[in-house]
């Protein structure tokens, strides 16, 4: 079935004007495994606690191809205080997906956000800080190395207001715009096979924000650092104007490289309250509906991979205290774990033939 990027949003509004409120209706028929549907891979994050649940680890491995790991493999859980590696949850994150068959995404190795005891005490120690920084990334690639395909090597680089780089203990350290190619160089030495990105938010939302990340991409390219892909996280509200994630992908693609649409969520927005869910849901689906078309109109060999950033609506961070949004209900499986009109208009977009 070929489905107009109009008729898809139609269908969606259709799905979700019967699922609501309709309690008497049997329920909905499971939908295809995305992950059959599409070509690249579909990705998810998980935690390790998740992983025993065999509800939760049975319904992601049907669905999904590829897993992010949602705090587990950043400085904040390997690197301890005293400077030592733990590696045991990464470990078992990458231990179920070798057995489930599924892709692994290696998320993040250089994050503003967390300045961990170790480099704290190197800071303004030159080479000292400029050696662990190699060393950290070498023994966090390296063991990975064959099994990640991908690594965001440096998360958020660009700040909220868009204007400019990020300032934190890595830039102070290892310079701003060579803490990048640094971690990118460093990574390559790593695992050369590994595809090498650099991962933002709100490049949909904020235009200014886009055109910064896309001149530190042109720097990094001129400077000749190997940077393989561009991630784009896609932490949206159901209420983002219609095009602008299409915008995005677009501009992003013009550098050739493949795009890595790497943490959707589509949150309902402050205060939601579910018995009262107005048009917003409505609006949510129809939403999905149109970054699903948008990730397609992308060329094939840019499609790099298309990740959730969660399973079940009762496993998202906009719930807990960074999101602060308690009765949201951003992704595609709800509470239980049944699919939602979410999952199903992203399975007729991808079931579409390029
Ligand atoms: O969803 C993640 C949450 O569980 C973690 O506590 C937090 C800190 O590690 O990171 C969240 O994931 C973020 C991701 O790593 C980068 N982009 C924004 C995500 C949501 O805050």
């Amino acid at each position: 079935m070929r489905l107009t990027r109009r008729s898809a949003i139609a269908s969606a509004l259709a799905l979700s004007a019967c699922g609501q409120g309709a309690k008497s209706q049997p329920a909905p028929a499971p939908i295809p495994p995305l992950k059959s549907l599409a070509r690249f891979p579909i990705g998810c994050c998980v935690q390790e606690r998740w992983l025993q649940e065999p509800d939760y680890a049975d319904l992601l491995a049907e669905q999904f191809s590829q897993l992010t790991a949602e705090w587990e493999m950043k400085m904040e859980y390997i690197l301890r205080e005293d400077g030592g590696f733990q590696f045991d949850r990464p470990d078992s994150i990458a231990l179920f997906a070798k057995a489930r068959g599924m892709a692994l995404h290696g998320h993040t190795l250089v994050w503003y956000a967390g300045e961990p005891e170790p480099f704290k005490k190197l800071d303004g120690k030159g080479a000292a800080f400029a050696n662990a920084y190699r060393n950290y990334i070498l023994a966090v690639v390296g063991r990975y190395k064959g099994q990640a395909r991908s690594w965001d090597v440096v998360n958020e680089p660009i700040t909220d207001d868009g204007e400019r780089l990020r300032e934190s203990l890595w830039s102070r350290n290892v310079g701003l715009d060579d803490h990048i190619i640094r971690a990118l160089e460093h990574a390559r030495e790593a695992d050369p096979a590994a595809a090498l990105f650099i991962n933002d938010y709100h490049l949909e939302l904020k235009p200014n924000k886009r055109a910064t990340f896309m001149r530190l991409v042109e720097r990094l390219l001129k400077r000749g650092a190997p940077l393989d892909g561009l991630g784009t996280q896609t932490h949206i509200d159901y209420d983002l104007p219609e095009g602008a994630v299409g915008a995005a992908l677009k501009d992003l693609a013009s550098f050739g490289l493949p795009i890595h649409l790497s943490e959707l969520d589509i949150s309902l927005g402050d205060r939601f309250v579910p018995a009262l869910p107005g048009d917003r849901v409505k609006r949510q689906i129809a939403k999905y509906a149109e970054v699903a078309e948008a990730f397609m109109a992308l060329p094939e060999r840019q499609r790099f991979a298309f990740t959730v950033w969660g399973l079940r609506d009762s496993d998202t961070w906009l719930r807990g205290p960074s999101g602060q949004r308690p009765t949201d209900q951003p992704l595609l499986f709800d509470d239980a774990g049944q699919a939602k009109p979410t999952a199903r208009v992203l399975a007729d977009a991808f079931s579409r033939r390029a």
